[in-house]
């Protein structure tokens, strides 16, 4: 090391050591390269300092890429189902969700205030529903990654408020999503045979409904509809209606919760079994253990639609709520 470096140098590779990211490291060791006097004493110093610069460079790089992977978001699934709210600006997305689950995203009375999406956990009852706030769509730049996880979602919730022009937003919503081939499960006939559509639920939340004097607005919207948008009004604001949103998101997942018991014990309500609707007793018996599909010979059922402890095959259809004994 040659004696002549400035104190700069040695603050510079103080840094240096210190860097807590790429970037952090990558400034210092320039500054180092560009104190460095020019003589042929000091080229294979140079020459090392370049060579860390660069090493720090593609370590940097490939940061970014994964980064980039990662922002193109791929939500963890969690809970019963995942639904993702669309809609414009300021509709009150962010809202919702801070108010329905357990996340705490942005919310702002300016328009872009949310740029990533944030999942939240919705209990109904005993099981819980993620829903995830997106950032707006809207004429300028939607964020690409954005379409791919409604597609990936079982539910969409278009998002739109019944303060301001809520059919407006509604077409607005349907035919940005409409442009990339996602459409409601309703239409599945009606484009069937023209290829890659994605057909999901859509309910339709109009929001900023707080108080009863806005509910002629409400059935304007509703109207205006003509049954072929699923409707619920709500307030973010004062949580109105968050029981019939809740219990239209739970029928609209098209799902069901079992229960089992032991012969001679009490059910075991702690954590259902969920189902698709239409779920026979044998898809019950392979989800709570992969041998009890062979081995089951009957079961009991007590239920709305049963009597009390009716003797059932391996065929029978299962409701929600039902209490279940496997019998092997
Ligand atoms: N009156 C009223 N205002 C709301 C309601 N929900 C959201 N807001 C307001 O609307 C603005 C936009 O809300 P935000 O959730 O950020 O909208 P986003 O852009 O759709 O996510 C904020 O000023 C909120 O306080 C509601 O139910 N009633
Ligand atoms: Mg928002």
């Amino acid at each position: 090391m040659p004696a002549n470096l400035p104190p700069a140098y040695f603050e510079a590779e103080n840094r240096y050591r210190e860097a807590k990211t790429p970037a952090e490291g990558i400034t210092a060791l320039e500054e180092m390269l560009a104190i460095m006097p020019k003589h042929k004493g000091t080229d294979k110093i140079k020459a090392d300092l370049r060579r860390r610069i660069s090493k720090l460079k593609s370590k940097q790089e490939g940061k970014k890429k994964t980064g980039r992977r990662d922002s193109s978001y791929k939500i963890e699934r969690e809970g019963v189902g995942q639904i993702v709210l669309i809609g414009p600006p300021n509709v009150g997305k962010s809202a919702l969700v801070a108010a329905l689950t357990n996340a705490d995203p942005q919310v702002a009375d300016f328009p872009h205030s949310t740029w990533k999406a944030t999942p939240g956990m919705m209990y109904f009852e005993d099981i819980q529903i993620q829903l995830i706030d997106t950032p707006p769509i809207g004429k300028e730049y939607t964020e690409p990654w954005l379409v791919d996880m409604a597609r990936r979602s079982d539910i969409i919730l278009v998002v739109v408020d019944v303060q301001t022009d809520p059919l407006q937003q509604l077409e607005e919503t349907a035919s940005f999503l409409k442009e990339h081939r996602i459409a409601p499960l309703r239409l599945a006939r009606v484009y069937e045979g023209e290829g890659s559509w994605t057909f999901l639920p859509f309910v339709v939340v109009a929001n900023k409904n707080d108080e009863y004097s806005m509910e002629e607005d409400v059935e304007i919207f509703r109207s205006l509809l003509e049954d072929d948008w699923p409707l619920v009004s709500v307030s973010a604001k004062t949580g109105r209606n968050f029981d019939v949103l809740k219990q239209t998101l739970f029928n609209t997942l098209e799902i069901i919760r079992v229960y089992t018991k032991a012969p001679g014990k009490g059910p075991d309500f702690s954590a259902p079994f969920v189902l698709k609707r239409g779920s026979k007793m044998e898809d019950l018996a392979s989800k709570v253990h992969k041998d009890f599909l062979e081995k089951l010979k009957y079961a009991r059922v007590w239920g709305k639609h049963v009597y009390d402890g009716q003797m059932v095959q391996r065929d029978h259809v299962l409701q929600d709520g039902d209490v279940v004994e496997l019998h092997l």
